[in-house]
């Protein structure tokens, strides 16, 4: 890490990308980094608007977690807006963009932030998702490890420049971690979505979740960092769109549902609920 470090800091620097992206002629890339600010902006006020009247700490907790995901965002995109996110590396022998030039240096644009702050962003969704499945901790927590997992090393495929076949491995290494929570997700969670009778919501959110979730790999592989068959721009747009799906309209979705049907997400006293159950008389 220390090298890589050393790496990036031997390119541009945040001003130079910073006026890459900004100064002109990669407008598009940039429109992929600020709409992505106010989304999450505003959807952070959805939040707190929506829960205003919250009383359960179990619904609490998942408003909480929703509103973690649009606050590691707007982080996220702020990073890769002001150029502290973004690096130029230059790829191994036989990568299609061996050999490119970015801003002057010899390199592609990476925009590893991403993948950094992904780290943090994706387990709040899935504590989420298992909350609203009524799973317990040790899935939840296991879903949350192996994501951490698989988008450290989908940072190291990323940046690995010493060889092609490292990058692959690292993102097959990657991919092998995603499907252990695409498993909890389909499976598990699935079956517990039923007991605890949110399957209505949770068959939503788990469709949202999956496809777009698999959307990320198959824009990585098509992207500058895999085939390079799209270019940065595209590729930034592809992420920006994904995480508006899995992000901002799972986060409305499960909000509206939070607020509208408090009694079926507590689950009742078997989950640790503190509202009583409409139509119990305990
Ligand atoms: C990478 C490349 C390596 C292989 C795999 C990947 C998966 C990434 C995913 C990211 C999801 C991100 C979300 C962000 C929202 O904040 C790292 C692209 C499997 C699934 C949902």
């Amino acid at each position: 890490l220390a090298v890589r470090a050393h790496a990036l800091q031997n390119g541009p620097t945040d001003a130079e990308l910073f006026e890459y992206v900004f100064g002109g002629g990669n407008t598009l890339l940039a429109l992929s980094f600020v709409i992505n600010i106010a989304l999450a902006g505003l959807t952070i006020l959805g939040i707190v608007y929506l829960g205003r009247s919250l009383s359960d700490p179990r619904l609490k907790a998942i408003a909480t977690a929703l509103m973690l995901i649009s606050v590691v965002s707007i982080s996220s995109y702020t990073g890769l807006t002001s150029g502290l996110t973004l690096g130029v590396i230059e790829m191994p022998a036989g990568h299609p963009a061996a050999g490119a030039t970015t801003a002057g240096e010899s390199g592609v644009l990476v925009m590893w932030g991403r993948y950094l702050t992904w780290t943090f962003s994706t387990p709040f969704i899935l504590i989420v998702l298992g909350m609203i499945a009524g799973s317990n901790w040790t899935k939840i927590l296991t879903t949350c490890a192996f994501t951490i997992a698989m988008c450290v090393t989908g940072l190291a495929a990323a940046l690995t420049t010493s060889s092609l076949v490292l990058r692959w491995w690292w993102f097959v290494l990657s991919s092998t971690f995603f499907l252990v929570i695409v498993y909890v997700i389909l499976v598990d969670w699935t079956v517990e979505a039923e007991r605890t009778g949110t399957s209505d919501l949770f068959r939503t959110l788990k469709l949202l979740t999956v496809v777009g979730w698999f959307g990320y790999p198959i824009l990585w592989a098509l992207g500058v960092e895999g085939f390079a068959i799209l270019d940065v721009a595209t590729t930034s747009w592809g992420y920006s769109i994904l995480d508006i799906v899995t992000k901002y309209v799972v986060t409305f979705l499960a909000m509206f549902y939070v607020v509208d049907e408090p009694e079926s997400i507590t689950g009742g006293a078997d989950y640790g609920a503190s509202l009583p159950r409409v139509g119990s008389s305990d």
